[in-house]
């Protein structure tokens, strides 16, 4: 299904090498920056993110689908191939779940050299309440052959990457696709998922990041071979290069984020604030593990204290953390980094990789206090 376009039949963007090597970004960067909103840090302080100020990834165009004449087709191997209207799903076993998500490209625009894409800084986040069917009944009715490897989900939307025509695609491997937490949604913090979510219905791969829980979900597909996919082999993998192959990217790795505190100076975002006690607070999460601790710094990551950990929301969704800051004149830099089950920490630094995917590195806020 895949085509090539044929030659170099659109223009370059920069010099070329497909990275940006200073501070100034391309239009082509605002433009993508401006389809696709970031939660404003402020957000972090609801439990379950408005669905107005959630993140948003949209490769191509939002595309437009007619809930009366869409229907899901399940096929591949599997014993009946299925073909489901949206009453069809709504009327499975339902489930609601608060599920965080982040996109694998958060913290892209923090690298250097950063690759030429969505440039995120930290606010690629957002957790809602997602209602839907478990994928696991409906791959169980149509009957996964024994030769079943992966599972692949197709989006209705379509457009051009790496100079390939595409559908957007991801795959799953069975395991992972048969988890009971793995939903097809239709619904959004109670409401029918908004057009830009993936109306009507999309695929949720909790723990996992954003790329995963393809949109707009046209047909699922069972297969007895790994599916190589554009999405799959040539983007969301953790290499040095373009030649490399590298590791695929997958969970969402341990980080936590402050709510700014005080006012912001409009243009820097520098913070400014009064001297004395001041309560911060922001949330953390690690994909598939749990939160062990969040520390914070008041002097740019030299020194760390112990925040206060609050419940998580959910076992897929990220929890509050709390630190009661005493706070003198002067200039400083918070940072918050949290530590996951497993051990792992944020780091200050982030190892580089060509797509800048997976960044979880310290978030430093610049604060004035008077
Ligand atoms: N069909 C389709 N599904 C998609 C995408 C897309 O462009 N097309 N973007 C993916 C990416 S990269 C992310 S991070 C999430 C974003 O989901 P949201 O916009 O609902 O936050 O959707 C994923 N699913
Ligand atoms: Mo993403």
């Amino acid at each position: 299904m895949d085509r090539k376009t044929p030659g170099r039949r659109f223009r370059t963007i920069g010099d070329g090498s497909g990275f940006g090597r200073d501070d100034t970004l391309y239009p082509e960067e605002l433009q993508l920056a401006l389809r696709n909103r970031g939660m404003p840090l402020e957000g972090l302080r609801y439990r379950i993110t408005p669905s107005g100020i959630h993140y948003l990834l949209v490769h191509y165009d939002i595309p437009e689908v007619d809930a009366n004449a869409w229907r899901l087709a399940v096929g591949g191997l599997v014993a009946t191939p299925l073909h489901l209207t949206l009453d069809d799903i709504r009327q499975r076993p339902g489930r609601t779940l608060a599920v965080t998500m982040e996109c694998a490209g958060n913290g892209r625009a923090l690298s250097s050299p950063r690759r030429i894409s969505q440039p995120w800084l930290v606010e690629a986040i957002g957790t809602a309440e997602w209602t839907g069917t478990p994928l696991r009944g409906v791959l169980e009715e149509a009957g996964l052959a024994r030769q079943a490897v992966e599972v692949v989900f197709t989006g209705l939307d379509e457009g051009v990457e790496g100079n390939v025509v595409q559908r957007y695609q991801r795959s799953l491997a069975v395991g992972e696709a048969l988890r009971d937490e793995v939903l097809l949604a239709y619904e959004m913090n109670g409401l029918p998922l908004e057009p830009q979510h993936g109306y009507p219905l999309r695929l949720l791969v909790p723990g996992w990041y954003g790329m995963a829980s393809v949109k707009w979900l046209d047909r699922i597909e069972v297969t007895a071979e790994p599916f190589h996919g554009f999405q799959m082999m040539r983007v969301y993998r953790y290499a040095q290069s373009a030649d490399e192959l590298g590791e695929p990217v997958t969970l969402i790795r341990v980080r936590a984020l402050m709510i700014p505190p005080g006012i912001p100076d409009f243009m820097t975002r520098t913070r400014l604030l009064r001297a004395g006690r001041v309560m911060l607070a922001g949330r953390a999460w690690a994909g598939r593990l749990a939160v062990a601790r969040v520390e914070v710094s008041a002097d740019g990551g030299a020194t760390w204290s112990d925040a206060r950990l609050g419940d998580p929301v959910s076992p897929h969704a990220w929890r509050e953390w709390t630190f009661e800051w005493d706070a003198q004149p002067g200039s400083c830099t918070l940072c918050v980094r949290a530590t996951d089950s497993a051990g792992n920490v944020q780091p200050a630094e982030q190892e580089w990789n060509s797509g800048g995917y997976g960044n979880n590195s310290v978030q430093r806020v610049d604060v004035i206090v008077e």
